[in-house]
């Protein structure tokens, strides 16, 4: 059964999949989502209407939702890695990957998808809010994450996919910084272990499109 993902390297839901893809050394075809490849985003709206990514088709059935596609290669598709352990690691693991989509990604791209809207349009406020809430998400972390390496222990899984894209991107629209000494060098591990490494490297070449201005680091 052939794959195929719909992504694109700079989105950070598109990475996080990407990083399970290839930690597990899994094949699929790419089709990127851009400027020069229009059919692929009218394929992607034909199976999700909403268009948003990534999206995978296996065999030609679509799978949405990076949680549930990655919980799909576990199932269908299955690798070195296991993304959702059994049992109570497990479900550690999927609030985990709740939290870093749910707190830190959403959070994250408020300020980011706000410059993006027409200045009359802009939500100060709801800026501000997701700001506080990005905060309180690295506290929170700062306090709960375990001694690591990983989210959960010993094993990379799908709350470190999760982690990485939010983690990386989070950091530039608010720093983490030295008064969050655990959250940090997580982020740091993960931006070393090399599939995470691959994604940023994929990605670097889109830093111009930054709404708010990459900064000149990572
Ligand atoms: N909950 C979705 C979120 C996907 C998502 O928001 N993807 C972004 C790209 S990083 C997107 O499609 N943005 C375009 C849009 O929302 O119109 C998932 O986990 O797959």
């Amino acid at each position: 059964m052939s794959l195929q993902l719909f992504a694109h390297p700079f989105s950070s839901y598109c990475q996080k999949v990407l990083i399970a893809l290839w930690a597990d050394g899994t094949p699929f075809e790419y089709r990127m989502l851009d400027d020069r490849h229009p059919e692929n985003m009218e394929e992607l709206e034909r199976h999700w209407p909403f268009r948003q990514f990534p999206l995978l088709l296996d065999g030609g059935a679509p799978v949405v939702e990076t949680s549930i596609i990655i919980e799909h290669l576990q199932a269908h598709h299955p690798g070195p890695n296991r993304w959702i352990p059994d049992g109570e690691r497990g479900r550690k693991t999927r609030f985990l990957d709740r939290f870093f989509d749910l707190y830190v990604m959403t959070n994250m791209t408020v300020p980011v998808f706000d410059r993006l809207r027409p200045e009359d349009k802009r939500d100060p406020y709801g800026v501000e809010q997701a700001m506080k809430r990005l905060a309180i998400a690295y506290d929170w972390l700062e306090a709960n994450l375990g001694d690591g390496p990983w989210a959960v222990g010993d094993a990379f899984t799908l709350a470190d996919c999760a982690a990485a894209p939010s983690l990386f991107y989070a950091d530039w629209v608010q720093e983490i910084g030295s008064s969050r000494p655990r959250l940090a060098a997580y982020r740091a591990r993960l931006l070393a272990h090399p599939v995470v490494a691959r994604a940023v490297d994929e990605a670097r070449p889109y830093r111009s499109f930054f709404p708010l201005g990459a900064p000149d680091r990572d």
